[in-house]
C-alpha cells in the first residue's frame, strides 16, 4: 500500500507495535543515545563494528543469532546488557523496514502506543498531513498497527480532518471497538499468537501501555533516530 502515498510534503508516523517500534522507544527511554534503523543484517552488524555500537537483530520474532539483543523492550530494561549511553544499531523483519520506506516524508517519526502524546503534539506543531505508516507482517495487515491509527486519528480530530480516508476512518472505528479493553482486544491478532508461541507474551502487554513514555519522540535525522 505504501507506494499508492507520495510522502513528500508529509509527516510519516511509522509503528509496528508488537515489538520494533515499541523496543526503539523503549531503547531511548532507557538512555540509549541513538538507534541506526536498518533493513539487513549484514548492515546491522557493519554498522556495530563501525560506531562501536550494540547489535539488536530479529527474524521471524526470534532473535537473530549474533546479536547483542533481539526484538524485546525489556532487553532495554531488564539491566542484563547495560545500555545507557550506548547507540543501537537495530534491523527487525518488519519495522525497520517500513522506516527505511518512509525516507520521502519530510519528517520521520515512530510511534506506539507507549509514545502516542509525544506524536500527537508532534503532529499538530509539523501542521502537515499526516501518513501513518503501518509495518505489518511481511506486506500482510496487522491489527495492532492499524488500532493505533485509530488511537491517534482520535487524539488528532480536534485539529485534523480525520475523515477524508476511508483508511483513516477504519482505523478509527476499530480503535473504538479495541480502547475499552485493547489487550482483549488483539489477544486473537496474528502476531500476538506467533508472539506466544515465542513465550514473548511479556511484551504483549507492555507494547500496549499508552503514554508510558509520552516524552519519548524518535526522529529521523540522516541516518539515525
Ligand atoms: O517485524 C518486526 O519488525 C518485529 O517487530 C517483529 S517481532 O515482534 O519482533 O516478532
Amino acid at each position: 500500500m505504501l507506494p499508492l502515498y507520495d510522502l513528500r510534503g508529509r509527516v510519516a508516523v511509522v509503528v509496528d507495535i508488537l515489538r520494533a517500534t515499541s523496543s526503539i522507544v523503549t531503547a531511548l527511554a532507557s538512555g540509549v543515545t541513538h538507534v541506526f534503523p536498518v533493513a539487513e543484517l549484514a548492515e546491522c552488524q557493519a554498522l556495530g563494528a563501525q560506531h562501536g555500537c550494540l547489535t539488536a537483530a530479529e527474524r521471524d520474532g526470534r532473535a537473530a543469532e549474533g546479536f547483542d539483543l533481539g526484538n524485546s523492550p525489556f532487553g532495554y530494561l531488564d539491566g542484563v546488557l547495560p545500555v545507557r549511553g550506548r547507540a543501537v544499531a537495530i534491523s527487525t523483519t518488519n519495522g525497520t523496514q517500513a522506516l527505511r520506506r518512509s525516507l520521502a516524508a519530510d519528517a520521520v517519526v515512530v510511534g506506539a502506543f507507549l509514545n502516542l502524546g509525544a506524536v500527537v503534539e508532534f503532529a499538530r506543531a509539523q501542521q502537515k498531513d499526516v501518513v501513518v505508516v503501518c509495518a505489518g507482517w511481511k506486506g500482510k495487515f496487522c491489527l495492532e498497527d492499524t488500532v493505533f491509527g485509530g488511537a491517534l486519528a482520535e487524539r488528532l480530530a480536534d485539529s485534523f480532518d480525520v475523515s477524508s480516508s476511508d483508511a483513516t476512518l477504519a482505523a478509527l472505528h476499530l480503535w473504538q471497538q479495541a480502547k475499552g479493553d485493547l489487550h482483549g482486544y488483539l489477544l486473537q491478532s496474528a502476531h500476538v499468537r506467533r508472539l506466544n508461541s515465542l513465550e514473548a507474551n511479556k511484551d504483549f502487554a507492555f507494547c500496549l501501555r499508552v503514554d508510558e513514555y509520552p516524552a519519548v519522540l524518535p526522529i529521523w535525522r540522516e541516518d539515525r533516530l
